[in-house]
């Protein structure tokens, strides 16, 4: 099928830890289906989706890549261009969620300007075996300076959409400020208002 030209396209790249689940969601994003296969990622894929905001269409181009470290060999290939990282933690691993302050340190190396979103996945487990608090959340949250925090279950399909629009969104927000100012502005961040209003918005799954 042609590529249209005039659809704006952002690339996203999903991070994190060994099994919080990228792949799954992936997967999900890729075919609407959940695999619960469970092999390690060993190199990058891509899948591509379009979302309408507002009725503008915006592509999405998505990035799986590897948590394990050992697989990680072209690293500043997996962030370059990236207007988005999600940041991806299990809900049942708390080491997954400060885990993510490593990523974090690489990602704002290679790419200083993107758009960090915090992601919740498995939000489908039962409450007993969901060990991350909201207020641990939270205060990972606003500690790590992220633009959204949104929670979703690949295995379930709960909040996946609706999370890739919400991105979608936020991004287009972004780029129409930085084309009504200079042209081109990607470190433009939302502001107080908007950041908790996205966050109010995107609560984790109950
Ligand atoms: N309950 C539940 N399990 C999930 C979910 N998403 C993934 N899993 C399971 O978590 C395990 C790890 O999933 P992967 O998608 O392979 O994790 P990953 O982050 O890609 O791992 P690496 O490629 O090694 O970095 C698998 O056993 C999945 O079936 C989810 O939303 N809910
Ligand atoms: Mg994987």
């Amino acid at each position: 099928m042609a590529v249209q030209p005039d659809v704006l396209t952002m690339k996203i790249v999903l991070l994190g830890e060994v099994n919080v689940g990228k792949t799954a969601l992936f997967h999900r994003l890729k075919t609407g289906t959940f695999s619960a296969s469970a092999s390690s990622t060993l190199g990058m894929e891509t899948v591509e989706r379009e979302f309408t905001v507002d009725g503008e269409p915006v592509r999405l181009q998505i990035w799986d890549t590897a948590g394990s470290e050992k697989y990680r060999t072209l690293t500043a290939n997996y962030y370059r261009g990236a207007a988005a990282v999600l940041y991806v933690y299990d809900l049942s691993e708390e080491e997954s969620l400060f885990g993510l302050v490593a990523w974090m340190d690489d990602a704002r190396r290679f790419q200083p300007d993107h758009m960090a979103i915090l992601i919740g996945n498995k939000c489908d487990l039962e409450s007993e075996d969901v060990v991350l608090t909201e207020a641990t959340i939270q205060s990972f949250y606003q500690d790590n300076d992220f633009e959204l925090s949104l929670c979703m279950s690949a295995k379930s399909g709960q909040g996946v959409d609706a999370c890739f629009h919400e991105v979608a969104r936020a991004l287009l927000a972004r780029s129409s400020g930085a084309n009504a100012t200079n042209g081109y502005s990607p470190g433009v961040a939302l502001d107080d208002a908007q950041r908790r209003e996205s966050q109010q918005d995107g609560g984790c799954c109950s």
